[in-house]
């Protein structure tokens, strides 16, 4: 076994696998990482408030921007994590796997590492399209995963430190030359020679010597082509899906789900009325408006909602699946409908006549102050479309697209 697993590391040792190139790419995936962690913290706290938690307001686009790093950042490393299994490809084949308790802490975090973020970037990238081939809640396993990620990220940058330390310059790992150092013991295991008792035996062993002389291994694929390969697909990754996000990159934008301005005025849409169920009870003249305070409950009509001074807004849409989109709004500010029944400075309940998911969202007093937030009627200049709500929807700054609850039924006080 031993000597089997040692020749797959000799005939996998290549100068591109070396502690330099796996620090060189751990740096950008720890970057990568933390940023879509944090960000991934940020969504969820938003949607899963703490007790006494503040919420931020402005700048209004701050959900926009944080959520595009969130799905862009999570798409860019999906190339800087293979990248790095290339590079340490080899040392799955060590043997025995685990010899101290230090190499099980070692071993055992990444491989919890490894299998935790494969998962969680796949059921992501999944996730951005909408798609959900399997049976558990995608937000309660992608966020429970996120802890597993980065606890076994923490173990695993402690134990690596020292090599970490060592190839994290330049100028420290390369000769006059500009050719990499050699790995010495205990520097890093690997592209080390493989000492004489692990080198491969018999026929293996002969056929390898007169192949290739070990244990120097082959220049087969060089470092700059395995950096250069891995920089490559992942900015082509960045680049043809963050115009779902960033307008200037709209052109490149060839795999993202969204596109901007592409959809009903202009805007994209997730749910449309028909798959909501919604449209009858929408286009019914039946249709109210109902607000509920301290001072007791108001029903409007949507004429009765035109009459009412109208302000006009610019504010995002800002999908957690990464998409967004800027549009102009126009309607009744949601803190003079509050005020009508006394319920300024209260939290509201935001009820539409969907049913299900997405029906209801809760409104923090910080939303209902805000002098941004709208129950819209008018979209980029137009009575909203049945898709993006009609008759009317919500919209406030900061908040992310899963709270700005379209066809609105009524709203509550609490
Ligand atoms: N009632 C209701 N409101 C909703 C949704 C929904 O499914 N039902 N989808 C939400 C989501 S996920 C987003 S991103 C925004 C924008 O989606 P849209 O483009 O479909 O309007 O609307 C939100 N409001
Ligand atoms: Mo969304």
């Amino acid at each position: 076994m031993r000597r089997l697993l040692g020749t797959a590391r000799l005939s996998l040792a290549s100068p591109a696998r070396h502690p330099r190139t796996a620090v060189v790419i751990g740096r950008l995936l720890g970057v990568a990482f933390l940023t879509c962690f944090a960000t991934g913290l940020y969504s969820h706290l938003i949607q899963n408030p703490l007790p006494g938690e503040a919420f931020l307001t402005r700048p209004v686009w701050i959900y926009r921007v944080s959520q595009g790093l969130h799905v862009t950042t999570g798409i860019a490393c999906i190339p800087l994590l293979l990248g790095k299994l290339y590079t340490i490809f080899p040392l799955l084949f060590k043997w025995p796997p685990v010899k101290t308790l230090g190499s099980l802490l070692e071993r055992g975090s990444i491989a919890l590492f490894v299998s935790s973020s494969l998962v969680q970037l796949a059921i992501g990238l999944v996730n951005t399209y909408q798609w959900y081939p399997w049976h558990f809640g995608f937000r309660q396993v992608h966020y429970a995963l996120s802890y597993v990620i980065i606890a076994s990220l923490a173990i695993h940058i402690a134990v690596k430190l020292p090599v970490i330390e060592r190839w994290w310059t330049k100028k420290a790992s390369v000769d006059a030359e500009g050719d990499l150092l050699p790995v010495r013991d205990g520097e890093g295991e690997l592209a080390r020679p493989v000492p004489a008792d692990e080198r491969p035996r018999g026929v293996t062993g002969l056929l390898m010597r007169l192949i290739d002389t070990p244990p120097k291994p082959s220049p087969k694929v060089s470092r700059r082509t395995v950096l250069g390969a891995v920089g490559v697909t992942t900015a082509a990754a960045v680049v043809l899906t963050a115009g779902q996000t960033v307008p200037a990159l709209d052109a490149t934008n060839a795999f993202a789900p969204r596109k901007q301005r592409y959809g009903p005025q202009s805007l994209p849409v997730n749910k449309t009325a028909r798959s909501a169920g919604v449209i009858d009870a929408a286009r019914s003249p039946d249709w109210r408006l109902s607000v509920r305070g301290p001072a007791g409950m108001l029903r409007f009509t949507l004429d009765e909602l035109r009459a009412m001074p109208q302000t006009d807004v610019t504010l995002p849409i800002s999908c957690v699946e990464g998409w967004s989109t800027n549009a102009d709004w126009r309607g009744v500010r949601f803190s003079h409908l509050a005020s009508l029944v006394g319920g300024s400075g209260r939290e509201f309940v935001v009820r539409s006549i969907q049913k299900g998911a997405y029906s209801v969202s809760m409104l923090q007093p910080a939303f209902v102050q805000d002098p941004l937030t709208l129950v819209a009627l008018e979209l980029n200049g137009q009575i909203l479309d049945n898709d993006h709500g009609y008759p009317a929807r919500l919209i406030a700054p900061a908040r992310p697209g899963v709270l700005q609850t379209k066809w609105l039924r009524s709203l509550e006080a609490r």
